[in-house]
Parts: structure tokens; C-alpha cells; sequence
């Protein structure tokens, strides 16, 4: 009999070997633990001109990219890798990725949501009451000798009870949600698109919200479209008594208006876990006592962490099986 090859059998392609995965800036230690020993992938070199040198040699070869949320595949490197099938990113924001341009290219594209869900709207509740209630300032009362007989410490705002404005109700923002109502919080919020199946009070846009709430939390994805969405007009409108907290990106603040909201009283105070410029903090930022900064630490937990990394090797394991992807951003 012969062999009828179907038009809708499985296109076989080439496996992917070591020297065809690439990993992009340093990731999360198992993930390049696993890409070295049981992929033996390439590792893209961070400076000039090894980078430039690697590129030339190796570029045109690379089918499948493993970066993070911070160190992604921009414009300029997807145009070095011509024959890129894949970008497996660590972490659940791809901003730093050029995915218009990726995607217009067919290349398929996988993030890690989900996992990570919880650990975020806890750092999130953190930083609410650590900024509302001064819980760092009064820390360091304590440590440094402040706290002496006679002097107590400057009363704080209360949490509990207060409206708070999501702006960004994805996963994320909603985990926020569900831990404020705890609180006894009156939940609002801004999104792209209304919630139908929300109770939440929805606003049109970013400065209703902030106008209609006395804490303004920033759970918005990063990217062009959401850059500087909490502007001056914005933060004019959470007002002297109203408070800041982002874990989103530091991109979705215009950070200079932010500096001159806190310095100037425009806004009673801000918590924040990112920054537009990150490592980098502006020097006007460590200075001023009413924000609390914390060093990106949103999802950083040992628990979080490794479900994030195993499942950022799952999605690449799947791609090298069948070219799908077990969490692909659309
Ligand atoms: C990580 C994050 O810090 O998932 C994200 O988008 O911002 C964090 O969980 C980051 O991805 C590490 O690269």
C-alpha cells in the first residue's frame, strides 16, 4: 500500500538544538541553571563587542530566546535574530520585549501569569500599610533612639476602611482587590475595558479615579500604551491627602511629576516596588520621608519564584516538543 502523507499530517520541523536557544541577560538562577545543563543553550554576552561578535556568529541560527520581565528581546536584537521562532519570557510583564514587532513577525511569545498573583498583591498590601500607617519611618524612630520618654511618633493615616482606586484591574489588580476588602476598602476602579462581571465601581479614565479615591494603586501592565498614564494632572487629582502605591512598572508614573507631587505636598505620600529607571532611584526620591521604596521585589519569594521558573522551562519544553506554549500572552 502506499504511503498516503495527508495535507493536514503534522509539519515536521527541525528540532532545536542547544546552539539554536539563546538566553537574553542574566534570568532566575534554575532557569539558567536548566538552560546551561539540560539545553546547553548559547548565552547572549552583555557587553560590547563580545555581544556584537556572538550576534554575527550565532544570530542568524537562534530560533528560540529565553529573557525576562527586565532584560527582554528589543527591537534592535529581534533584527539580529532573523530566524527566531520563540521568546520564553521569566516573569509575567514583556514590556522590555519589542512584541509588536515579534508578533508581526509570527514569532510565538510565552509569560508566567498566574503564579505569581499572589505574591505581588501581597507586596502591594505591604506597601499600603507600610505607607499609610509610616510603619518604615517608625521603624527607624525606633532603631535610632528616637523613641524617648515625652516624644511619641507623628500620627499616621488609617488603612482600613478607605476608598481605593485599581487602576488596572487584570489578575494582579484583582488579587489587590480581593485582599483590600478585607480591609473593609471600597474597591473602584480604571481599566482599557469595563469588568461586566465586576462589582467594583469602574472610571473612565485614569484622573476620574484618582479624583474619586483617597489611594490610587498602580496594577497596570507596562508598555507604550499605559507610559506616563499617572501623570501631573493625575496625581493633582489623588490629592493632599491621597496616597500612591505602584508594583506595576515604574514606566506607568511620569516619575519627575511624582518627585515634585511628593516634595511639594501635592500628594500625602507614595509606596513604591519599581521605577522608571530601575536599579536606578532618583537621588530626590531617597531623600523625601514620605515614600517607602522597595527594590522590585514584587514576586520575590523562594515559593513564587520557583513556580515561576518552572514554568517559564515548561513553556520552553513544550515549544521544543510541538512548538506550543503552555501560557502564550494571547
Ligand atoms: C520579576 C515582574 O521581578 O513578573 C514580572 O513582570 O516584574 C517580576 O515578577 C521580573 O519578571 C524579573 O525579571
Amino acid at each position: 500500500m502506499p504511503t498516503n502523507i495527508s495535507a493536514s499530517a503534522p509539519q515536521v520541523t527541525a528540532p532545536i538544538a542547544g546552539e539554536q536557544i539563546l538566553r537574553v541577560g542574566p534570568v532566575n538562577p534554575t532557569v539558567a541553571q536548566s538552560l546551561s545543563e539540560e539545553f546547553s543553550s548559547l548565552v547572549l554576552p552583555e557587553t560590547e563587542p563580545e555581544r556584537e561578535a556572538f550576534l554575527t556568529a550565532h544570530g542568524e541560527q537562534i530560533r528560540v530566546a529565553v529573557c525576562s520581565g527586565r532584560f527582554g528581546v528589543d527591537t534592535d536584537l529581534l533584527s539580529r535574530l532573523p530566524a527566531l521562532e520563540a521568546i520564553i519570557n521569566f516573569g509575567v510583564g514583556y514590556d522590555a520585549t519589542d512584541t509588536k514587532t515579534a508578533i508581526a513577525r509570527g514569532i510565538k511569545i510565552s509569560n508566567t501569569p498566574e503564579v505569581l498573583n499572589d505574591c505581588v498583591a501581597d507586596t502591594a498590601l505591604g506597601l499600603y500599610l507600610v505607607t499609610l500607617r509610616s510603619l518604615g519611618a517608625a521603624e527607624r524612630f525606633v532603631r535610632n533612639g528616637s523613641w524617648v520618654p515625652g516624644k511619641n511618633f507623628p500620627l499616621a493615616t488609617r488603612a482600613s476602611g478607605k476608598k481605593v482606586g485599581i487602576l488596572g484591574l487584570g489578575r494582579i489588580g484583582q488579587a489587590i482587590a480581593t485582599r483590600l476588602e478585607a480591609f473593609g476598602c471600597e474597591i473602584h476602579y480604571h481599566n482599557r475595558n469595563q469588568k461586566p462581571d465586576s462589582n467594583y465601581t469602574y472610571h473612565h479614565s485614569a484622573v476620574d479615579l484618582a479624583a474619586k479615591t483617597e489611594v490610587l494603586i498602580v496594577a497596570a501592565a507596562g508598555g507604550a500604551q499605559s507610559a506616563k498614564l499617572v501623570d501631573a494632572q493625575v496625581l493633582s487629582a489623588v490629592g493632599p491627602q491621597g496616597f500612591v502605591i505602584n508594583i506595576a512598572r515604574g514606566t506607568v508614573i511620569d516619575e519627575s511629576a511624582l518627585i515634585d507631587a511628593l516634595s511639594t505636598g501635592k500628594i500625602a505620600g507614595a509606596g513604591l516596588d519599581v521605577f522608571e529607571n530601575e536599579p536606578h532611584v532618583p537621588a530626590e526620591l531617597l531623600e523625601l520621608e514620605n515614600v517607602v521604596l522597595l527594590p522590585h521585589l514584587g514576586s520575590g519569594t523562594n515559593e513564587t519564584r520557583a513556580d515561576m521558573a518552572a514554568l517559564t522551562l515548561d513553556n520552553l519544553r513544550s515549544y521544543l516538543a510541538d512548538r506550543s506554549l503552555l501560557t502564550p500572552i494571547s
